[in-house]
């Protein structure tokens, strides 16, 4: 664990080539295996934001002391009841989507959770535990969908950043040989590992993209109803823009989550597998080796596959990482409090994240099919997680909301 605080080799702190005009070049001597490598690292940070860290605490202080009635909160909570916004949107719903009704909500986690999957120093990015406003919005009541990506990409015949060749502007000094499209991909390992070296189940991909997420070989055919993976920030807003919808932001992610309960752990209550019950898609078994599937998927799942939450959203938790809207930065709440009220906050001016200074991410939520208490537990509602903007990976998503107008 103490590894997290040791600089990333300078060799490995190479990444997929920036696409947003900010970014600045990539320094010379660069390798693509390591770039994209280290993209993946960027990407799993946290996105995997979902998975990585717990070895330490493996169940948290307060997921111990939850109380046995779900609707109660433990005294003293900074949590105060949510407060649901009653006007409700005429007209029939968009298609997929469920109304949100907005209102006031305490936003964060006091879960002491210090996973592996974080470093040290963001990772109590949750806290402290604020008072927010959000608007009314119909979101998505899945994640987007292979099959839903694929009536985009045909209409508009766009590609995503991991079908597309690095190019020798983007890295002059990389080997030809080294120019190949691709992504980050999840690979078991054939032993247990110490878990402080992600590059041990992660690799980059030649030939992974949406299309094809474990790559060559692979394909989404047949897995319509999963959720689109290696799905970088560019190509979630080139689907929403061309859906007429947006990205949610954090907050909004997190009211919804919520499902108009306050201070719960999980979207669903308090306890991880009420009556025995798997309530998200997560991993099971000994990460990451082998994903015994208890919950009923071992790897991803189509999506709407275990309970929806309170407004009737499904894998608010699990199953793939979402991208959210708002730069990431691990101190971003500290400027709001308890009692005053933050209406509609979008995020930082700028991204930060003193683990990876150079790299500019933004915000992903939920976790993912590959987290588990071993390792990362952030499939717990208020936790955060973050991306570098160009990498996706397999078990990175998103979906849509959108205004009442
Ligand atoms: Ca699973």
């Amino acid at each position: 664990m103490e590894n997290w605080a040791k600089p990333i080799p300078g060799r490995m702190k190479q990444r997929r080539p920036r696409h947003n005009a900010s970014g600045p070049a990539h320094p010379a001597g660069t390798h693509l295996s390591h770039r994209v490598l280290l993209a993946g690292l960027a990407v799993l940070l946290l996105a995997a934001g979902a998975w990585a860290w717990t070895l330490r605490n493996t169940t948290s202080p307060r997921a111990s002391e939850a109380p046995k009635n779900p609707d109660l909160v433990s005294p003293p909570s900074p949590f105060r009841a949510t407060i649901e916004n009653t006007n409700a949107p005429k007209g029939t719903p968009p298609e997929g989507m469920v109304w949100i009704p907005g209102g006031e909500f305490s936003m964060g986690s006091t879960a002491a959770a210090e996973s592996l999957c974080g470093q040290p120093g963001v990772t109590r990015d949750a806290l402290p535990v604020h008072r927010v406003y959000v608007d009314g919005f119909w979101m998505d009541a899945t994640e987007v969908t292979n099959e839903q990506f694929d009536k985009f990409a045909r209409a508009t015949g766009y590609r995503t950043i991991a079908e597309r060749t690095p190019t020798k502007e983007e890295f002059p000094t990389a080997p030809p040989e080294n120019l190949v499209a691709g992504s980050t991909v999840f690979t078991p390992t054939p032993g247990a590992v110490p878990l402080n070296d992600m590059f041990q189940w992660w690799r980059y991909e030649k030939g992974a993209n949406w299309r094809h997420p474990e790559g060559e070989g692979s394909d989404w055919k047949g897995r319509e109803k999963h959720p689109v993976v290696h799905i970088a920030y560019p190509d979630a807003l080139a689907y929403v823009n061309w859906a007429g919808k947006r990205l949610p932001t954090e907050a909004e992610f997190e009211f919804a989550a919520r499902g108009g309960k306050a201070g719960w752990i999980y979207a669903w209550g308090n306890e991880l597998h009420p009556s025995g019950k798997f309530m998200a898609n997560t991993y099971q078994g000994r990460f990451p080796v082998k994903d015994d599937g208890a919950d009923g998927f071992a790897g991803i799942a189509p999506v709407a596959q275990f309970a929806p939450n309170g407004y009737g959203l499904y894998d608010m938790a699990g199953n793939v990482w979402e991208w959210c809207s708002d730069w990431y930065r691990p101190d971003y709440y500290e400027q709001f409090t308890e009692r005053a009220l933050a209406r509609n906050p979008s995020g930082p001016d700028t991204p930060w994240d003193p683990s990876e200074p150079t790299e500019k991410k933004r915000v992903h939520r939920g976790g993912s099919f590959l987290c588990t208490d071993q390792y990362c537990n952030r499939y717990m509602v208020g936790t955060r997680g973050k991306g570098e903007v160009s990498t996706g990976s397999n078990h990175l998503g998103f979906r849509c909301v959108k205004g009442n107008k």
